[in-house]
């Protein structure tokens, strides 16, 4: 397949967003073959099913790489009661918070879970994305955390979508462990970290290292025994507080430290050092109607790559639109058009130990996006406007 009269945005670099004018891409056998100007495009790659993009801008597919989106239930009762006054605490007591779609997940059908996974997955195709991230972390015991990746795995067996699997059995401590985190840790979190690796469930492990979960320490426990079985390592670091998580993330050369509100320079520092990729989380920022925003300046003046996700949970950011977590964290953020766009596919592949996509260049997977527009900028913003043409996944249309 030959795709030409393109506004290709390869992500490759200067000049900004890799932009090459009247542009042309060749695929063969699911990969890119060839990318560069339409007048320079070799005589071998003409022969072949053409499309006139018409001017029409190409991206790399988008790539979610931060997501919750297998659980059950939804807190939209929670969303209401908070509207009506009531505290984190009363919501708590009333059986909300992150304890109730702990509950739902737990009682759910893997088909159940499934179908409900599906309809946000729909959503984010539709949207140009090709490769998401899910994690565990609604189960909290062995079996249910099993359960969430294997749903996790299928979604990628039901649609045309590349699913990198996330193990985050350190997300909370469950009801039956109040108190006694560290039990937890032990006999549920490292056991079934050995158990889903064995069944070829985790590609990455991640945990959350916060006041309201779990300690450095304990997070540290859990990273020792990843990088024994030679996984990614991210870390939800500093949304709520300052605990040193990012830093320590960084001591394990993490693929990523995720949301990072209340990151300083020195932890921007050490993970430029780690090559740790900052994934900036804005859904859950709006959501959580949060003052304090990442060190965006101290990322770009370090050398940290910063990536963008959705974050998609049901409690901290019911959302799911990449396009607009991408409008949120250059409004919110002040990060630029080219560095969300940046932050959905070059630095989201490497978030991820992706390798293979997330650039328009030979020899990576024809994982492409078509839109309607006629500049790169205009993804970022628009807000509530879908502006997919086609999506290419895996060099079919
Ligand atoms: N940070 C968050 O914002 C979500 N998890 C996390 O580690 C909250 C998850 C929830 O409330 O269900
Ligand atoms: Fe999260």
């Amino acid at each position: 397949m030959l795709l030409t009269n393109a506004t290709l945005a390869t992500m490759e670099g200067a000049p900004a967003y890799g932009l090459i004018e009247k542009g042309a891409v060749a695929l063969e056998a699911g990969l890119i073959a060839w990318v560069g100007p339409a007048d320079a495009l070799p005589s071998a790659f003409r022969d072949q099913e053409t499309f006139d993009l018409e001017g029409r801008v190409v991206t790399p597919a988008l790539i979610d790489c931060h997501t919750h989106i297998v659980h059950g239930g939804n807190r939209a009762r929670e969303f209401e009661m908070r509207l009506e006054g009531a505290s984190y605490e009363e919501v708590a007591r009333a059986g909300g918070g992150i304890v109730s779609t702990v509950a739902a997940t737990r009682a759910a059908s893997e088909a159940d879970l499934l179908a409900g996974a599906l309809t946000r997955v729909d959503a984010m195709i539709a949207e140009g994305v090709a490769a998401i991230e899910i994690k565990s972390g609604y189960g909290l015991d062995i079996g249910t955390e099993l359960k969430m990746l294997r749903v996790a795995r299928a979604v990628a067996q039901q649609r045309p979508v590349r699913v990198s699997l996330t193990y985050l059995a350190a997300h909370a401590v469950p009801p039956e462990y109040r108190d006694r985190a560290d039990a937890y840790i032990d006999e549920v979190v490292i056991p079934g970290l050995d158990a889903a690796h064995a069944e070829g469930l985790i590609d990455a492990v991640d945990g959350f290292c916060e006041g309201i979960a779990f300690s450095p320490d304990q997070i540290a426990r859990v990273f020792d025994r990843a990088k024994a079985l030679g996984l990614g390592i991210k870390l939800h670091a500093e949304q709520l507080s300052n605990l040193g998580g990012a830093r320590l993330a960084a001591s394990y050369c993490a693929r990523s430290a995720d949301h990072l509100e209340y990151a300083t320079d020195e932890d921007a520092k050490a993970m430029a050092a780690s090559g740790s990729v900052a994934v900036i989380l804005p859904g859950a920022f709006y959501t959580l109607l949060e003052t304090v925003a990442p060190p965006i300046a101290a990322f770009r003046t370090h050398g940290v790559p910063m990536a963008v996700a959705t974050d998609c949970n049901p409690g901290s950011s019911p959302m799911a639109s990449l396009l607009l977590a991408m409008n949120m964290a250059c409004t919110l953020f002040r990060m630029t058009p080219e560095e969300a766009l940046a932050g959905v596919t070059r630095h989201a592949a490497r978030a991820l130990g992706v390798a293979d996509a997330g650039r328009i260049a030979p020899g990576l997977r024809a994982d492409l996006a078509i839109w309607d527009i006629e500049h790169p900028a205009e993804l970022a913003y628009r807000i509530g406007f879908n502006p997919l043409s086609r999506r290419i996944f895996g060099g079919e249309l």
